[in-house]
């Protein structure tokens, strides 16, 4: 295939403003599905957590073809904790749809991967989308989106960006508001006519570039990237040079190209098409194939580096062993040790205790979906607090910083300033319209652990908060405990409703009544800020008959539901999280202490 009708795009934006729900709509119009073919709503977002969590994990790659032209098409995650991923993906295409929610406009993860596509001068196409909602404003949009290009780039060309207005759900896209529409041809002309075909030269010697790994037990390792040069073959024999520089020779066993929804084998590529190889169990993101006569690589690509970590470790609560299927040592390390094939951000080590590993990611998203996939796999094992990274650069203490905004109802503004004050967040702008303020704030990523609780609970589950990693700034100082004390157990039992009515007063429970607990389980938040020890498995003594159906009576306040998310957020220093295929259970770390208050 001739390079000329090739065009590789990426789809990039904020969290949630229709990537993969437009990308559905492509694929449908360019005929990838039979017709009357029943689909699932955002087919790319395969995986359970993807589709229960209405998110994009990982990004993916789809080809369609548009009036003879092959389209690779890379959606991406939105959601911040996945940035390093689009940045890589952003390596292999030439162009970027940006999408940009009518209604919300510009969002934080906008500036993020916008400022990544300009740094590379690749050409953007803004589609400003979801024009069918109600509150949506797509032109306020694309003045908003150009204010965003002027103070990113200073670069005329990319400044003048194309833009169109789509419904993505729909599948309608125009180029003024006006125009009566009733397909995505508009935006895919404007692929056609705004982004130019590949450079690469296949009569060049061959290079390639690994941008995305992948694994199967089938066939090993798969590497995803474009073919920057040359021609590719499957079973040629290439050189792979490493990242430090050493050459492994070995040889192309497989060779897939994108093809609709899926992977085809295929038995050559040219230079510009995005293809996927096996036969490396050693190749590493940003690594080049080429030739064996040639031994040039290409720049390496940068890998995020992890901003929060936490201890994985075996678990070891009186309740161990009971609920998972893997829950020794080895078997928990072997499976954080699997999951680098793949997740190139995350890091792991061992620790100088072999029950522990450290285990670093790019944030507690990134690091519960993880915990999440590990426990419905059967695994049982226990986690410590997420906690930042900091660094020494030229000697001086740094830690990571989050650019974050929050929209709130004006009434809660005073009270979400002092909050994020406290957590040593500086505001950087604020503005008020139509009753809401948007307030913009730089601050440690420190200073976010524990607050989304909190801020739904002060904006009355008004508020809309957003954030995403800005860089490393010199440490910000202690920032004083936020949190009020545990809730404790001091016996090991089933929870009873007397006596979890006795202590109602003291603060807010997480378990309801039967819930078995130990001596040493976190139950609830108490609310002073000291831990305290009590007995919720304490049945009345029964006398009488009355106060037997007493008991049975009490109606208790609702138990606070906690995800896993919510309680990685909650837990201290001193607390641990249990995870079970069955169960996540607070605790605290030390279940020998003679008193937990
Ligand atoms: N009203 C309206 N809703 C839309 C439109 N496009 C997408 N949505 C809805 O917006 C939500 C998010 O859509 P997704 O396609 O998952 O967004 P995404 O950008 O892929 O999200 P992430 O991958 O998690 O960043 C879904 O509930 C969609 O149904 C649109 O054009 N109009
Ligand atoms: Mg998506």
């Amino acid at each position: 295939m001739d390079n000329t009708k090739i065009r590789n795009v990426a789809i990039i934006a904020h969290v949630d403003h229709g990537k993969t729900t437009l990308v559905d709509s492509i694929l449908k119009q360019t005929g990838v599905f039979r017709e009357n073919q029943q689909v699932q709503e955002r087919v790319l977002d395969s995986n359970d957590l993807e589709r229960e969590r209405g998110i994009t994990i990982l990004s993916k790659n789809v080809s369609v073809n548009y009036k003879g032209y092959k389209i690779n098409i890379v959606d991406t995650p939105g959601h911040a904790d996945f940035g390093g991923e689009v940045e890589r993906v952003l390596g292999m295409v030439d162009g970027a749809l940006l999408i940009v929610d009518a209604q919300e406009g510009p969002m934080p993860q906008t500036r993020f991967v916008l400022s990544k596509a300009l740094e590379l001068g690749i050409k953007i196409i803004v589609v400003i989308n979801k024009i069918d909602k109600q509150g949506a404003d797509p032109d306020g949009a694309v003045d908003k989106v150009f204010d965003l290009f002027t103070e990113l780039t200073d670069n005329e060309e990319l400044i003048d960006f194309p833009y169109v207005y789509a419904n993505g759900l729909t599948g309608i896209a125009k180029k003024e508001m006006e125009d009566d529409s009733k397909t995505l041809e508009p935006l895919l002309d404007c692929i056609l006519e705004n982004i130019k075909h590949p450079t690469g030269d296949k009569t060049q010697t061959l290079q390639f570039q690994a941008t995305t790994l992948d694994y199967n037990d089938y066939v090993g390792r798969i590497a995803i990237g474009r073919v920057q040069n040359g021609v590719i073959k499957s079973q040629q024999q290439v050189n792979l040079i490493k990242a430090d520089g050493s050459i492994q020779k070995g040889k192309i066993v497989k060779l897939y190209v994108f093809e609709d929804l899926g992977r085809v084998e295929t038995q050559e590529a040219v230079a510009g098409d995005i293809v996927a190889i096996t036969g490396f169990e050693d190749i590493h993101i940003g690594e080049t194939i080429t030739a064996p006569d040639c031994s040039e690589a290409l720049p390496l690509i940068k890998v995020d580096e992890p901003t929060l970590q936490m201890i994985f470790s075996v678990n070891d609560s009186p309740f161990a062993g009971q609920e998972g299927k893997f829950v020794t040592s080895r078997q928990v390390r072997k499976r954080l040790y699997d999951e680098l094939e793949k997740n190139v951000s995350l890091r792991v080590e061992d620790t100088d205790s072999t029950e522990s590993f450290r285990v670093s990611g790019r944030g507690e998203l990134h690091l519960s979906i993880l915990i999440e996939t590990m426990r419905r796999e059967g695994y049982e094992f226990q986690v410590s607090k997420p906690e930042v990274i900091t660094k020494h650069i030229d000697g001086v203490l740094m830690e990571p910083y989050e650019d974050l905004l929050v929209d709130v109802p004006e009434t809660a503004a005073g009270a979400c300033i002092e909050k994020l004050s406290n957590r040593k967040g500086e505001m950087v702008h604020m503005q008020n319209a139509k009753g809401r303020t948007m307030l913009n704030f730089s601050i440690p990523a420190r200073g976010l652990i524990g607050f989304r609780g909190e801020f739904i609970r002060m904006t009355r589950g008004e508020g809309i908060m957003n954030h995403t990693f800005d860089k490393y700034k010199p440490y910000a100082g202690d920032i004083s405990k936020q949190r009020n004390g545990s809730l404790v157990s001091h016996e090991q039992g089933e929870a009873i409703p007397y006596a979890l009515a006795q202590f109602e007063d003291r603060g807010v429970f997480f378990l309801t009544p039967k819930t078995k607990v130990y001596r040493g389980m976190v139950v609830g938040e108490h609310n002073r800020p000291q831990d305290i020890e009590i007995n919720v498995c304490k049945t009345k003594k029964l006398t009488n008959m009355r106060s037997a159906t007493a008991d049975v009576m009490v109606t208790l306040q609702a138990a606070r539901k906690m995800s896993l998310e919510d309680c990685m957020e909650y837990i201290g220093d001193d607390e641990l999280l249990e995870i079970t295929p069955e169960n996540v259970r607070i605790r605290k770390a030390d279940l020998t202490r003679v008193r937990f208050n």
